[in-house]
C-alpha cells in the first residue's frame, strides 16, 4: 500500500525547494551561491530526513503505547552503504526531489556522490544485519539496531605495486546528516575491578566493584520501511570518558594526563577490527563488545520498559538476536542485572534469560569461533566470569544428569576449554543460553548439527533450526538497478518489491523473445553504465562484447579466489603458448573486488598476484584484448550496486562445506547473472530454485571433500595428474607475472602444492570443464537471456523479507505493529 506523501513541507515540489533553501539558510548558514557540495547534499539529505521525521517520532510514540515484543538486533557491524537513495526511496520523494532540485540547478548526482558509505563492517555479516534491519521496519516490526559508532570504520584499500595499502576511513570528518546524538541518553559502562558477596536479608548476593568506567553516547539513525509510513532506530554506541578532562591534573601542568581518560576511553569505539574471519583475542575488542552491549541492555531497561514492568514477562517483550558470538557477553551482562541490580534469584533470572536471547552462527572455520581468556576476562569483567562460570557448572550437572560421568563428553561440552588456554568459548555459551541457535543455509545448519555443535544438537533437541540468509530488494535491485525494476514492473506490475516471491510471474516473460531483448538491453546498459564508473574512479574501461565475470567478496583462501586465477592463467598460457588461438577465446573480462585483513599474509600476497596477472595479461598484445583483468580497490557497498546489474557470470567457488552461506551470490542471481559454483553455503538453494539448466555447478560436494581429506589429500598429486593445471602453476612459478623473480609469488605456490588447506587443486580441473560449458552458453546470446531471467524469477525466495518471517515464525513470534 504505497503511502501518498501526507502533507509535510517537502511534499511537493515547491515544499521540498522551500525546505531545501531553509536548511542550506539555517542550518548550514549559506546562501545557495556560496554553498558547497558537502552544504548542498546536507541540506538535501536534512529535507528527506525532517519528512521522515515525523513518522519516525509517529512510529516511536506507537511502539512504546502499544507495548507488543520488539526484536533488538545485537550486532558488532552494519554496512549500511550510502543512505540518501535508501532514505529517498522509502519516502517516496525521488521524483519531487529530484524536480526541486533541478529547479535549483543542481544535479541530484553530484548531491549522491557527496555522500560518504558508513563502512561500520567487514562484509556478509555486517551487510546481513542492515538487510535485516531494513526488512523489519518494511515489514513493521518493532526492532531496534544496537552496534557501534565506529569513528573509523572498514580501512580504505588502495594498491602501490599492485599490493593491498590500508588507509583509516575517517567517514565521519565531514559528519554525517543521518545521525542523532543523544547525550542525554547516556549509559555509563564500567570495567575492571573486583566482586564482593554480601548477605541480603538471608539472600546471598553478589555486587561488581568496577576500577573504571566510560560513557556510551547513543546515536539514532533512522531506519525506514519502504513507503509505509514505518521508521525503525539503529542505535550505534560511541565512547567518551565519564570526566573528559581533568582540570586539576590540567592547572598541575600534565596537559596529556588531563586528558589521557579521555583519550583511553574513545579507544573503545574508535575503530572497526578488520578481521572477519580470525579473531585476534585483542583486549581492545573484547572492550568494544561489553561496551555496546552493557549500553544497550541498560538502554532498553531504561527506555523500552515501564518502571512497572513485571520481569517475569520480559520473554513477550523482548527477544535479543545475537549477530554471531560477538555480543555474547551480552548473556552474563543480562544475568547480573537481573541478579545483582532487579534482585531475581538465579533460577528465575536464568529461565528468563534462556528465553530472551536467540544465536546466529555464520561460520564453519573453526578458527572463527571466539574463545576469551579466563584471565583476560576475569580481569576486565569478574563479575561476569563468575556467573559464566556457574552457568557451566549447572549446565554440565544437566548433561552429567542425561549422559551419566562421561568425562569426554563433559570436557567437549564445558563452556570453559582448559587448552591451550582457559579459555570461555562464546559459541558454547550462545548455544546454552540461546533459546534457538540458526545456521544461515540449510546446507550450514546441517553441518552445525552434524558437525560443530553435535553434542548440544543430541543435547537440545529442537533448539537448532534454520534461516537461509536474504537480501534487501530495495537497494539491490530497485536503487542499484532501476532499468530491471521498470522491466519487472512493466511485467508483473507493483508490489514485487515487497513480495519478492512474485517475481516468478516473470517466467513467462522468459518465453517471450521481445521481453528477452528488452531484458538483455538492460544489462548491456548496465554494463555501459559500469564502463562510466570505473572509466572515473579507477581509469578502466570495460569492453564491449566482453563476458563480464565477476568475483567480489573478501579475500580468503576457502573462498578461493586462487582457483579464479588459475583459470585466467590457462586461459592466458593456452594462447602464448600457440596451443589456442586468441580469436577462439570468448572474450571476457575478470573482474574482482576483495579486501584482506591487514594481518593475513597469504591473502594480501593472492591480492598481489591478481594484480600482477592482470598487469601481464592485460598488456599483453598476443591476448588480442580478448581477455581482460580489473580490480578496483577498495570493494564496498557502493562499487557492488554498480558491479552486480552489469555481470553476467557470478564466481561462488569456495570449497564446499566452508562457505556458510553467501549473500553476493543471491544479489548476482536476483540481477540476472548466471551462476557458476559449488554446492556450498546457499548456493545449494540458489541451484534447486533456478534449476539445474540454468546454473553451471562444479566441484565435489561436502561429502566428497571429507572422503578426500579422510583418505589424505595430495595437491602435488593434481598438479601431476593434470597437464593444463601444470602449466598454469608452472607459469606462476616461473616469475612470468613478476618480472621473473620467482621468489614474489612462491609462497603461494608451494602452499598450493604441498598444503592446499581448500583445495584449490582437486576442483580444478571440474571448474576448467565447467568454465568451458560457460563459453558454450554465452555464445547462444538469447538462450543465455533465457536463462538469466528465470534465475530472476525464481529468486524471490531470496528477499531478506522471506529470512526476517522464518526468524518471526522459528524463533522470535514477534509480530509487525499494525
Ligand atoms: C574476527 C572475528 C570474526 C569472525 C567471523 C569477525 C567476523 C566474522 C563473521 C562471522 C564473518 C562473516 O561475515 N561471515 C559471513 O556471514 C555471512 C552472513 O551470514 C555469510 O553469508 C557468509 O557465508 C559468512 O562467511
Amino acid at each position: 500500500m504505497a503511502l501518498a506523501p501526507v502533507a509535510g513541507p517537502a511534499s511537493t515540489v515547491d515544499g521540498f525547494v522551500r525546505q531545501f533553501l531553509r536548511n542550506l539558510n539555517y542550518e548550514r548558514g549559506v546562501p545557495l551561491s556560496a554553498a558547497s557540495a558537502n552544504d548542498r547534499y546536507f541540506a538535501f539529505a536534512m529535507t528527506v530526513r525532517d519528512y521522515l521525521m515525523a513518522r519516525w517520532l509517529e512510529d516511536l510514540r506507537r511502539q512504546r503505547v502499544a507495548q507488543v515484543k520488539g526484536v533488538c538486533y545485537l550486532s558488532a557491524e552494519y554496512l549500511l552503504g550510502r543512505q540518501l537513495d535508501n532514505n529517498l526511496l522509502a519516502s517516496g520523494l525521488t521524483s519531487i526531489a529530484t524536480t526541486a532540485m533541478a529547479e535549483c540547478g543542481i544535479d541530484i548526482e553530484d548531491l549522491r556522490a557527496a555522500e560518504v558509505e558508513p563502512g561500520l563492517g567487514n562484509g556478509g555479516l555486517g551487510r546481513l544485519a542492515a538487510c535485516f534491519i531494513d526488512s523489519l521496519a518494511t515489514m513493521g516490526v518493532p526492532n531496534i539496531g544496537y552496534g557501534i559508532r565506529y569513528e573509523y570504520g572498514i580501512f580504505r584499500q588502495t594498491f602501490q605495486d599492485g599490493q593491498q595499502i590500508e588507509q583509516p576511513d575517517s567517514w565521519l570528518t565531514m559528519g554525517s546528516p543521518w545521525e542523532f546524538p543523544h547525550p542525554e541518553a547516556a549509559q555509563p559502562v564500567s570495567f575492571g575491578g573486583y566482586t564482593e558477596h554480601y548477605d541480603d536479608e538471608g539472600t546471598e548476593r553478589s555486587r561488581w566493584i568496577p576500577a573504571w568506567n566510560v560513557l556510551a553516547i547513543p546515536y539514532n539513525y533512522m531506519v525506514p520501511g519502504y513507503q509505509n509510513g514505518r521508521v525503525n532506530t539503529l542505535r550505534l554506541w560511541s565512547a567518551e570518558a565519564t570526566n573528559r578532562f581533568d582540570l586539576r591534573v590540567f592547572n598541575a601542568g600534565d596537559y596529556a594526563e588531563a586528558v589521557r581518560s579521555q583519550t583511553f576511553a574513545e579507544n573503545i569505539s574508535k575503530v572497526l577490527y578488520p578481521e572477519d574471519s580470525t579473531p585476534q583475542g585483542k583486549e581492545l575488542r573484547l572492550q568494544q563488545q561489553y561496551f555496546f552491549v552493557a549500553a544497550s541492555i541498560k538502554d532498553f531497561f531504561d527506555h523500552q520498559l515501564a518502571p512497572d514492568f513485571d520481569l517475569a514477562n520480559l520473554p513477550d517483550r523482548v527477544i535479543f538476536q545475537l549477530n554471531d558470538t560477538h555480543p555474547v557477553i551480552g548473556v552474563p551482562e543480562f544475568m547480573r542485572v537481573l541478579l545483582d541490580e532487579k534482585k531475581l534469584d538465579w533460577d528465575e533470572a536464568w529461565a528468563i534469560t534462556q528465553q530472551c536471547f536467540a544465536y546466529t552462527c555464520h561460520t564453519l572455520l573453526p578458527e572463527a569461533l571466539e574463545v576469551w581468556s579466563v584471565d583476560l576476562l576475569g580481569r576486565l569483567l569478574p563479575r561476569h566470569l563468575e556467573i559464566i562460570y556457574r552457568i557451566n557448572d549447572e549446565f554440565l550437572d544437566a548433561v552429567r544428569e542425561r549422559f551419566g560421568d562421561d568425562e569426554m563428553r563433559l570436557r567437549n561440552m564445558s563452556i570453559i576449554s582448559e587448552f591451550p588456554e582457559r579459555s570461555v568459548r562464546m559459541a558454547f555459551l550462545a548455544t546454552v543460553a540461546g533459546a534457538k541457535v540458526n545456521g544461515v543455509a540449510e546446507l550450514h545448519s546441517q553441518l552445525l548439527r552434524d558437525k560443530v555443535l553435535p553434542d548440544f544438537n543430541e543435547f537440545y533437541p529442537g533448539k537448532f533450526t534454520n534461516v537461509t540468509n536474504g537480501i534487501t530488494p530495495r537497494r539491490f535491485i530497485r536503487l542499484a538497478n532501476p532499468g530491471l525494476s521498470d522491466l519487472i514492473t512493466e511485467a508483473i506490475g507493483t508490489g514485487w518489491l515487497t513480495d519478492l516471491e512474485r517475481l516468478r510471474e516473470l517466467e513467462a516473460s522468459a518465453e517471450d523473445p521481445l521481453f528477452r531483448e528488452a531484458f538483455a538491453s538492460v544489462k548491456a546498459a548496465n554494463k555501459r553504465h559500469l564502463n562510466d564508473v570505473l572509466l572515473v574512479r579507477d581509469g578502466f574501461t570495460v569492453s564491449d562484447g566482453h563476458m563480464l565475470d565477476v568475483m567480489v567478496k573478501r579475500l580468503h583462501e576457502y573462498k578461493r579466489q586462487m582457483l579464479k586465477v588459475l583459470h585466467i592463467v590457462t586461459q592466458y598460457e593456452s594462447i602464448i603458448s600457440g596451443r589456442v588461438a586468441a580469436s577462439d577465446i570468448q572474450p571476457r573480462t575478470f573482474i574482482f573486488g576483495a579486501k584482506a585483513a591487514p594481518g593475513y599474509a597469504m591473502a594480501k600476497r593472492i591480492i598481489h598476484l591478481i594484480n600482477a596477472v592482470g598487469s601481464v595479461v592485460n598488456d599483453d598484445p598476443r591476448v588480442e584484448g580478448r581477455l581482460k583483468v580489473l580490480f578496483p580497490p577498495n570493494y564496498n557497498v557502493t562499487l557492488a550496486e554498480r558491479l552486480i546489474p552489469a555481470a553476467d557470470l557470478s564466481e561462488q567457488i569456495s570449497l564446499a562445506g566452508k562457505e556458510a552461506s553467501g549473500t553476493g551470490n543471491m544479489k548476482f542471481a536476483l540481477n540476472g547473472a548466471l551462476t557458476i559454483g559449488t554446492d556450498d553455503g546457499a548456493n545449494v538453494e540458489i541451484r534447486r530454485l533456478v534449476g539445474d539448466d540454468n546454473f553451471f555447478l562444479f566441484g565435489m560436494s561436502e561429502p566428497e571433500v571429507e572422503a578426500l581429506w579422510a583418505r589424505g589429500y595430495k595437491p602435488a598429486d593434481f598438479y601431476q595428474g593434470d597437464e593444463s593445471l601444470r602449466r598454469a602453476i608452472d607459469l606462476i612459478a616461473s616469475g612470468a607475472f613478476s618480472g621473473g623473480d620467482k621468489s614474489v609469488f612462491e609462497p603461494i605456490v608451494s602452499n598450493l602444492l604441498y598444503d592446499d588447506r581448500f583445495m584449490v587443486l582437486a576442483d580444478y580441473s571440474t571448474y576448467i570443464a565447467a568454465q568451458e560449458k560457460v563459453d558454450a552458453a554465452y555464445a547462444d546470446q538469447d538462450a543465455w537471456t533465457h536463462a538469466a531471467i528465470l534465475n530472476v524469477a525464481r529468486s524471490g525466495f531470496f528477499s531478506s523479507d522471506r529470512s526476517m518471517r522464518d526468524y518471526i515464525d522459528r524463533i522470535w513470534h514477534a509480530q509487525p505493529l499494525r
